[in-house]
Parts: C-alpha cells; structure tokens; sequence
C-alpha cells in the first residue's frame, strides 16, 4: 500500500531549528557515532549550570543510570531567573478562566510569584531539600508558582490529577510520605464552582498519615470550605507579606525533581522519579525540536498538570525555553464547541497541542465549528496520550489546520519525561496517524523480547535501546519493581533494555506506527488505567467474587472498560443495580474517570492452567470477534461458550 505523505513547505520552514530531513539524519548519526558527545553539546548549550559536569553518563549500574555528573543548577533559574535579563517583560503565562477572566503573567512576575512561594515554603512550613509535597490544583496560575517555587527550594512535588478520588489521594501520599498538602477550595467547570479541598480532607481522615503537618489552600472560587484549626492555611492570607526573593537551593544533577505516580499492568501505582538535569534539558529540547518554538509564539497544550503532558508541555519545557504558555481551566465544550477555536483566535496561538479524545470529541459536536474562527495563527498542531485514527487525524489536520499546519504525533510516557517518536514539523514528511520517526538522540527499536529487529509491517516491541537524560530514574521506594517493570522484559545483545508497554510496527522507511499497549494497561482518554487496579477496587463490591476489565474500541474516548463479572451469590440485585454499585465503588476508590461503561456477568472466566486470565479472549468476546485463540491451554474451555452466551444476552 502507498501511503500519502504531507512534505513541509521549503521556504516556510527554513527557519526551523531541524529544517530538512539531511540536518535530521545529521543530528541522529552523531548521536549514534557518538552518543555522550551528542549529550554533552546540548547540556553545554542550553543549560545554564551553575556549576559544569565533570560526567555526562554513568551507566555503569544500569537501570540507574546517572548524567551529567558534578554539575548544580537549579531548575527554576533555568526556567525563571536567566530570562530575566531580555524577557523579563515578556509573558510567560496566559491564564485563561473558565469565565473567560484572562491574567496575563510576565516572566518578573512570574518571577516574584514564585520568590514568593518559596519562600513561604521555606520559611513558614520549613520544606527543606528532599521533602515531598502532594498537589491536588486545578489549573490556576498557582499550580505553576508552586511547581516552580518546589524546584526553587529542592522540595519534590507529587500531583495528584484532580480527577482521582481521596482513596487514590491517599494512597499517593502514604507512599510518598509527604509533609505538605497544597490544594484550592475548588475551581470552575462548566460554568459552575467545583471542589476539591473536601476531598483532601476526606483523604486525610482515612488516617495514617501523621507525617501530612499542614494543608495549604489557594482560593480559586471563594466557595465555603471546611478548614481544620492547626492544620490548614490559606494561601492567599500568607503571601503577601513574604519576600519575593528566595535565594535557589543548589542542587545535583541528580537530585529528585518529581514524582508522578502512574498505572502499570500490575498492583498499585508507580511513582514514577524525574531528576533535574536530564530532564529539564530534555523539556526544553523537545519544545526547540518538536514544536520548533520561536520568541514570538504563544503556545497551548490543553493537558491538565496532573498529568505529566502538564508538566513538561505545560510548565517546564515552556518556561525553560522562554516562551508564552496558555493556562486554560475549563473544557472544551464549555460554554459551547467554539470554546477552544475562539481562543485560538482570540490569543493568536501558534502551537496547538491536545489529545485526540479531544479532537475526536470536537470533531463530533462541531464538525464545522472551526470554519468559524480565524485559526490563520496556527503553525503546529500536536497530539498526545494515544493512537490517533486516520478520521480524527484528517479532520485535525484539514479543518483545524486547514492543510497548512504539519500534526507532530508525539509518542512518549509519563516514564520518559518527554517526546521520544514523532515528527519534526519543518523536516519529516508526515503520515495519517503515524508518530513516524525518533527524536534525534532517542534509539528507539521495534523488535523481540531478545531483540531481533521486527520484520517491516510486522508488530513488536518498542524499547529504547540507550538510556536518555530525561528518562524514569526509579520507582519511589522500590527498585525492585523498576528494574523488574522496565528492565526485566527485553534485552538487546543480552543487556536489558527499557520497554515501554507498547507495541509499534516499523514501515519501510523506517517510521514507527504505535500500536497500542501490549500489558494490561487500558487508555481510556488519554488517561492510563491499570486493569489490576480497577479489578482490586470491583472486588471491594460485596457481591464480587472474581472480576476481569479490559478495554474495548470507544468512538470518542478510544476504549472504554468493559467488566467481567462472577457474582458470589445466587440471590442478586438485577444487572443494572450492581452496575451502578460497582461504579460507585470505582469512584469512590479512583476516581470517575476509570467507571466501566459495561458490565458483563458470567459464570466463569477464561483461565490458563498457570491461574492467568487470557485478557485477549475476553477483548474478542466483548465486540462479538470471532475467536482465533487457542483456547486449548484453558483450564475449563467450555467456560468459552458459556461467556460469549452471556455477553449476547446481555447486549
Ligand atoms: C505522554 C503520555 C503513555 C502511554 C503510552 C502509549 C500512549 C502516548 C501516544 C500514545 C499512540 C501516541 N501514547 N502518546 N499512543 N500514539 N502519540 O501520554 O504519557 O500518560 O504515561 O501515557 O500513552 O500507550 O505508553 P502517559
């Protein structure tokens, strides 16, 4: 099959920081002729070090593997402090509001807000280096001052997207043992105020958790909350008086820079280990390569910062590159699903980066709602979080982008800090949904557990074959579980390599096309959910005896999960009763976002002899696929008939 190609435009992108696929391949074969040289020439460039490595990599105990050895800096003078000799009247974030309230913040306020912060951090509650801090934030300013205001003083910030439950708050900040909370009273969805503070209480009352000493609040939306006397503060009450000068701790290269906790196939959630250097070159790389961000550009990722899209396409690879970044509070259907194409149009937006549950979301409200507004400022569009389909794809690129503006479909994970497949926007031909080639310096591979290269149109795995600076340095608290979740499946010339879950197929010019995940991980939005944890938490259903999820094909949300149920009782509630139970239980214990959009009850499960549920017999079963598994390795494959029964009587 030909596949069309989309050829950058010569002349517009002769300005791009890579501008041709010769100066692509230029970059890529240094790195791989001379992999630290490589490393070493960007750190040396963009980093502003306060003090110069000695190392560039130490992978002499691989999986921790160390960078840029020796050197200090501090991550918020790299994204604060060294713009303010040039650009400190530039804007550094557009805050917009749901109610459509627009704040304007330049790099010297930013500056002051964060000085602030940190010393408030410091000095009022006596966070110290090392010290972990939960944020559960909407997205407000805020969110971004004390993000920044964490990096100023060495303290490591976990954030817990608003969207998980005070179970799910809970068990982050039992692991991460943290000392602060910093939450809002709330924020603005759809028009009306939401809350978020009583569910840290609700966390916090679950017990445990002596360590949490206080719980900071911003205000967002003045609602009336529940404050607890010696615990909780107010934000707005203590910064005003606090110095905006807040001398940047030094910290190592090395030093931890954050958690974000992240599903996996098995049990409970990662937490997920940046360190400074590393990643924060890396952030700012990608913007310069992937996003080719210019001193005049205003650039909007649409992700939530509790998400590390947020993170890094949010906050760090922004602000470190000196560039305008959007803050948007809301949803992009909210007042109506013009929402988001009028802010384009209103701030002029040169980057547009989003999820393709959002693109398939617009595409399906308002087809034509586009055509309304002057998009003429676009010069990038992005995608992220999962595989785009070629319908979502088109309409992003011929509507949003009306033909003009190459899609970058970046492929990366919470585990890799930041981009690691995708398209340049001034020098790769792009490809309906496909993420196409690896960012120069990445060594990604598609191949077998023992690392033969898959065949072209075939599928494998994809790992990535070198350590790179921004990647995971560990799982809080458990080595064990880092080597065994990353390092323990692949190797190449028998040394383990990082596989990333997923699977990719590789064409004959050498673009990656990912397929999807190969372990239990289900990607419902964007959003990675573990098919182990919503199985614990429907176990909790006092009628469940055994349960099974996994995801099927959604048309706006990709997948959706579907539950297998065995019921422990012969006298029952009726189906859509106990759907709802289970539901509730969900919520409560995640959040709503992992709820089963359906339920099927059945007699058994599909089970090896070795105990392990065949998860892909019951993918086929739930859309009615024709079964081509060898279910003869089943401990009872009669079990087959009775759940493809069920499912067609209950559909
Ligand atoms: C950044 C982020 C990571 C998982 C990843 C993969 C899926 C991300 C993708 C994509 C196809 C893309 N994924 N980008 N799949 N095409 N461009 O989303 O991080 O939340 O950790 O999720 O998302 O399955 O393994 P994270």
């Amino acid at each position: 099959m030909r596949t069309k190609l989309f050829y950058p435009n010569k002349e517009l992108w002769a300005d791009a920081a890579i501008n041709s696929m010769d100066e692509y391949h230029r970059l890529q074969d240094f790195a791989k002729n001379d992999y630290e040289g490589f490393w070493d020439s960007f750190a040396k460039e963009k980093i502003t070090w306060r003090k110069p490595y000695t190392k560039v990599l130490d992978d002499s105990n691989m999986p921790f593997v160390r960078w840029f050895e020796g050197g200090e800096l501090n991550v918020s003078e790299q994204c604060i402090d060294r713009h303010l000799n040039d650009k400190a009247d530039k804007i550094a974030i557009i805050f917009q509001g749901e109610k459509g309230d627009i704040q304007k913040i330049t790099y010297k306020q930013l500056s002051i807000h964060v000085n602030k912060t940190a010393n408030l951090l410091r000095d009022h509650f006596g966070i110290t280096k090392g010290d972990r801090i939960v944020m559960y934030m909407p997205m407000i300013p805020e969110a971004a001052y004390v993000m920044l205001a964490c990096a100023r003083i060495g303290a490591i910030h976990s954030i817990v997207f608003g969207g998980f439950s005070a179970d799910a708050i809970h068990s982050r900040v039992l692991d991460a043992k943290a000392k602060l909370i910093i939450t809002a009273d709330g924020a603005f969805r759809r028009g009306k105020p939401y809350f978020l503070k009583p569910t840290v209480d609700e966390a916090l009352a679950k017990g445990e958790c002596d360590f949490v000493e206080k719980v900071l609040v911003v205000k967002r939306n003045y609602e009336d909350i529940n404050m607890v006397a010696g615990r909780d503060e107010i934000y707005n009450d203590l910064i005003d008086t606090m110095s905006d000068k807040c001398e940047a701790e030094i910290m190592q290269s090395e030093d931890p820079l954050f958690l974000l906790y992240t599903s996996g196939s098995t049990g409970k959630p990662k937490g997920v280990l940046h360190s400074q250097a590393g990643y924060i070159l890396w952030a700012q790389m990608t913007m310069e390569w992937v996003f080719d961000i210019k001193d005049s550009d205003i650039y909007w990722c649409t992700a939530d910062v509790g998400w590390i899209t947020g993170h890094t396409y949010i906050i760090y690879g922004p602000l470190a590159s000196g560039a305008t970044t959007v803050m948007f509070e809301g949803v992009p259907t909210y007042p109506d699903a013009g929402r988001w194409w009028k802010m384009v149009e209103e701030l002029k937006i040169t980057q547009f980066y989003t999820s393709p549950t959002a693109i398939r979301m617009l595409h399906k409200v308002g087809d034509n709602e586009p055509d309304n507004y002057d998009l003429s400022s676009l010069r990038i569009l992005g995608s992220v979080g999962e595989p785009i389909n070629p319908e979502a794809w088109e309409w992003y690129y011929n509507k949003v982008g009306r033909g003009n503006c190459p899609i970058v479909d970046t492929w990366w994970q919470t585990e890799t800090g930041g981009h690691m497949i995708s398209p340049l926007p001034g020098a790769t031909p792009i490809q309906t949904s496909c993420a196409t080639l690896p960012v120069p310096g990445i060594m990604a591979e598609v191949m077998d557990k023992d690392g033969t290269p898959t065949a072209i149109g075939e599928k494998g795995l994809l790992c990535i074959t070198r350590p790179w600076p921004a990647m995971i340095r560990g799982v809080w608290g458990d080595d064990e579980r880092f080597k065994k979740a990353y390092f323990g499946e692949c190797k190449k010339d028998g040394k383990p390599v990082y596989f990333s879950g997923d699977g990719a197929m590789v064409d004959e010019k050498g673009y990656i096309t990912i397929t999807g995940r190969t372990d239990d991980v289900i990607n419902v939005s964007g959003h990675r959910i573990g098919s182990a944890e919503v199985e614990a938490s429907i176990g909790n259903a006092p009628m469940v005896a055994e349960s099974a999820v996994v995801g099927q094909p959604h048309p706006i949300k990709g997948e959706s999960l579907c539950a297998f149920i065995i019921l422990n009782l012969k006298e029952h509630a009726g189906y859509e009763e106990m759907a709802l139970e289970i539901n509730s239980i969900i919520k409560k214990e995640i959040g709503a976002f992992a709820k089963c959009d359906r339920f099927i009850f059945v007699p058994g499960l599909p089970k090896t002899r070795s105990g392990k549920i065949m998860r892909r017999l019951l993918r086929s079963i739930s859309v009615g696929e024709e079964i081509i598994q060898d279910i003869s390795t089943l401990e009872d494959p009669s079990v087959v008939e009775e759940i493809i029964k069920a499912t067609k009587e209950q559909s």
